[in-house]
């Protein structure tokens, strides 16, 4: 449900060879951290000692707390003794005696000084996916859109939202019968937070179009890291940026992007609403994307007090749901669904059961 850090006792470095499917180049870690709804393939060399060794998925609280919170696997090597009882695993020795650690897709950009660790992040991996095309997004006909998942709220109501649209799942498959799903959301506004089924139409009607997603987890709302899952689409990850933190690798009051690189509108904080300080920077126009083979993703981890920047094309008509992948926050309203290109929707099946088309005769 939560992020976990993963390793293989007595085996460091391991390679990151790909996430998501995709690859990207190879990167030398110690260990990773993987978000609900990722995926990861890594490389491990099996040249230890013969013997049996822990991976060790591990919550990322015990950097704060002295416990041992994990899931264990063996790893087991063919001509070692037989141990099916090993003790907890053993940690790799991060500090100034032993060397850095290279710890892979943290959601934040660094660690406490004193940890010895060193974040990587998907701005610090270029992809290396024979099927990569940036260019293809690569247009003047760029559309920006704005989506803050985050807790925003006031008197005792912060539900888990998009824009302040608390997510309100419609009552019929929204893709076979869309007449009769409600996509009213007129009580949400930039300072109240409603509960709808929000949903925004994307489509393909000019030549080269691309969209430019700017996920944040801004304002008063947050809290916590969200991995970000896109159904029916991967995408570019073209930046991402992080909230300020101080040396002691603890957040900065006040450092989220929204005072940096974001405004949002509102005197409440709840940035449904937000918009680059540099108006230059909109419309796709922000100045510092990766354009060196940015890594593909379909679920991205959304920094608290930072966003991510992702670009894809609207070639895959459907009903997709965009959605926290934390099935807490997900459940509490954080989603939200991407209605592309309606009329180029394929027809359901002549048939095709629909909801309330059941009629019980009692038999
Ligand atoms: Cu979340």
């Amino acid at each position: 449900m939560y992020p976990f850090r993963v390793f293989v006792e007595g085996h460091r470095p391991i390679y990151i060879l790909a996430s998501d499917g995709f690859e990207i180049d190879k990167t030398e870690v110690e260990s990773f951290i993987i978000h609900p709804g990722e995926r990861i393939d890594f490389l491990l060399n099996t040249d230890s000692k013969i013997g049996t060794y822990l991976l060790v998925a591990e919550t990322l609280e015990v950097y704060s707390k002295n416990e041992y919170h994990a899931a264990e696997a063996i790893i087991h090597y063919k001509t070692a003794d037989v141990n099916l009882t090993p003790p907890k695993g053993t940690p790799h020795i991060c500090d100034s005696s032993g060397i850095t650690c290279r710890v892979f897709n943290c959601p934040f950009n660094q660690f406490s000084s004193k940890e010895n660790r060193l974040c990587i992040t998907f701005n610090n991996v270029i992809s290396n996916d024979p099927n990569s095309n940036p260019d293809e997004v690569k247009s003047d006909e760029v559309v920006e859109m704005f989506f803050n998942f985050a807790f925003p709220g006031e008197n005792g109501y912060t539900p888990g939202s998009v824009n302040g649209h608390q997510f309100l799942p419609p009552t019929v498959a929204a893709y076979a019968q869309p007449d009769l799903v409600d996509y009213t959301c007129d009580a949400c506004n930039a300072s109240t937070i409603c509960e709808c089924t929000y949903a925004v139409t994307i489509d393909n009607d000019i030549k080269d179009k691309v969209y430019q997603f700017v996920i944040t987890n801004i304002g008063g709302g947050a809290n916590w890291s969200h991995p970000v899952h896109l159904h029916g689409h991967s995408f570019y990850v073209m930046k991402m940026a992080f909230n300020t933190y101080d040396s002691d690798g603890q957040l900065v009051p006040n450092g989220g992007q929204d005072t940096i690189d974001i405004i949002c509108q509102d005197s409440k904080k709840f940035c449904s609403d937000a918009k680059w300080r540099n108006e230059s920077w909109s419309n796709g126009k922000h100045p510092d994307l990766n354009w060196h083979n940015p890594p593909q993703k379909d679920t991205i981890i959304i920094p608290t007090g930072g966003y991510v920047v992702i670009r894809f094309k609207a070639d895959n008509p459907g009903v997709w749901f965009f959605h926290c992948h934390i099935d807490l926050h997900n459940t509490n309203g954080m989603g939200m669904i991407i209605n592309e290109s309606p009329n180029s929707q394929p027809k359901v099946p002549k048939n095709f059961p629909k909801c309330n088309s059941f009629k019980n005769d009692g038999k």
